[in-house]
């Protein structure tokens, strides 16, 4: 029988390695000077791309989103440790650490037109975001299985929400990554809300990560505001799964700062003071200064690197917006190999219908 010794305290309180004034508070994990202005580039893409959909949400450019903003240093921190090879599985929160990955920004863009990408970057080694909530944790462990099985140095890492933590599918990531000792990192981003319905309300757990312990799993509570604290665990978690040392679950503590989605409004059910609390710890506030500190960045390199990404993005939507709407029928291409006799009628209904809306919509 194996017998694994669990250390409990670093599940109960948060690791950190900058306080909210950007001053080092923790040990400096060996990072150069080079990949911490790409963590800052990349929290601020992803504040800017976030801004940006909303945007032409209201424009009715864009399909519904849920803001990344606040939850940058998550996001970031959690995908830039990783290796080409590994895999990610997401929830729709996490598309910041789709670009980290390199997930083009117009492919991105497209998607949130409504349109399935038709050449998907399968070279990022992304799963397409999960909208069903908590699935990608299993995905995320059948994943490192498969890489466990072929003997890949292969880690696959998984990210749900707080909410998502209440539901059976993460449970059983929990568990089957436990006994198989799959090269899995599962990562909790506690933003503190499901939507309207608070942290509170998921568990009666002091922690999120205190319930990894029930599962035998090393388990870590991290600043999620603190890009520098959320990457040394992720670092640590992500090198143990890769030599064999099994699974980790880590929570971020981190707070959403906008709407859970375009169609939400939060002030019907959030205290004001508390998000006002929240914006005090701004992580890309936090990690700026930072780096000021530390003469890695000035005022004026910094406006030059937000105008930098506007453009950026701005070319991605122009990008996006050029790229010809997917066939309304090629969600059957993606379904499944080969159509059924029922899918295919279910095929030529769907197109009659379009076709026939397309007749009506010229001859008025
Ligand atoms: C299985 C399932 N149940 C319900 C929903 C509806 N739903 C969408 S988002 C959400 C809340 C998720 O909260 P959390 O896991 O904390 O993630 P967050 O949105 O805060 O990032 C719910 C219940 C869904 N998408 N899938
Ligand atoms: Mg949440």
């Amino acid at each position: 029988m194996v017998t694994r010794q669990i250390d409990i305290d670093t599940a109960m309180s948060p690791h950190q390695i900058l306080d909210p004034e950007g001053n080092l508070v923790g040990n400096m994990p060996d990072i150069s000077a080079e990949r911490l202005l790409s963590l800052y580039r990349h929290m601020q893409l992803g504040r800017a791309f976030s801004n940006k959909i909303i945007a032409l949400q209201r424009q009715g450019r864009a399909t519904t989103f849920g803001s990344l903003a606040g939850q940058e240093a998550t996001a970031v921190g959690l995908a830039a440790p990783m290796q080409t090879q590994d895999w990610l599985t997401t929830s729709y929160r996490e598309i910041a650490s789709l670009i980290v990955r390199g997930f083009p920004l117009a492919t991105l863009i497209y998607a949130f037109r409504g349109f399935t990408p038709a050449n998907y970057p399968r070279e990022t080694h992304c799963l397409p975001f999960q909208i069903v909530i908590g699935t990608q944790m299993l995905h995320a462990v059948g994943l490192a299985m498969a890489a466990k099985i072929s003997g890949d140095p292969v880690v696959a890492v998984g990210v749900c929400g707080d909410g998502a933590s209440s539901e059976g599918d993460f449970n059983e990531a929990l568990n089957f990554a436990g006994v198989f000792q799959a090269p899995v990192v599962l990562v909790v981003q506690n933003n503190g809300w499901a939507i309207s319905v608070p942290r509170h309300k998921q568990s009666a757990a002091p922690t999120l990560a205190a319930r990894g312990i029930g599962f035998g799993l090393p388990s870590y509570l991290v600043d999620g505001n603190d890009v520098l604290a959320v990457y040394d665990i992720m670092q640590q978690a992500i090198a143990r799964a890769r030599s064999g040392q099994g699974p980790t679950l880590v929570e971020a503590l981190t707070y959403r700062m906008g709407a859970h989605t375009t169609a939400d409004d939060p002030t019907r059910y959030r205290n004001p003071d508390e998000v006002e609390a929240w914006r005090r710890k701004d992580p890309i506030t936090r990690f700026q200064r930072f780096l000021m500190k530390r003469d890695l960045l000035t005022e004026e390199q910094d406006r030059q690197l937000i105008a930098a990404i506007e453009e950026q993005i701005n070319e991605a939507v122009r990008e996006a917006e050029a790229m010809p709407p997917m066939a309304p029928d090629s969600f059957f291409d993606y379904t499944a190999a080969t159509l059924s006799p029922r899918q295919q009628a279910q095929r030529a209904d769907l197109l009659r219908y379009v076709e026939a809306k397309g007749r009506e919509a010229s001859s008025s």
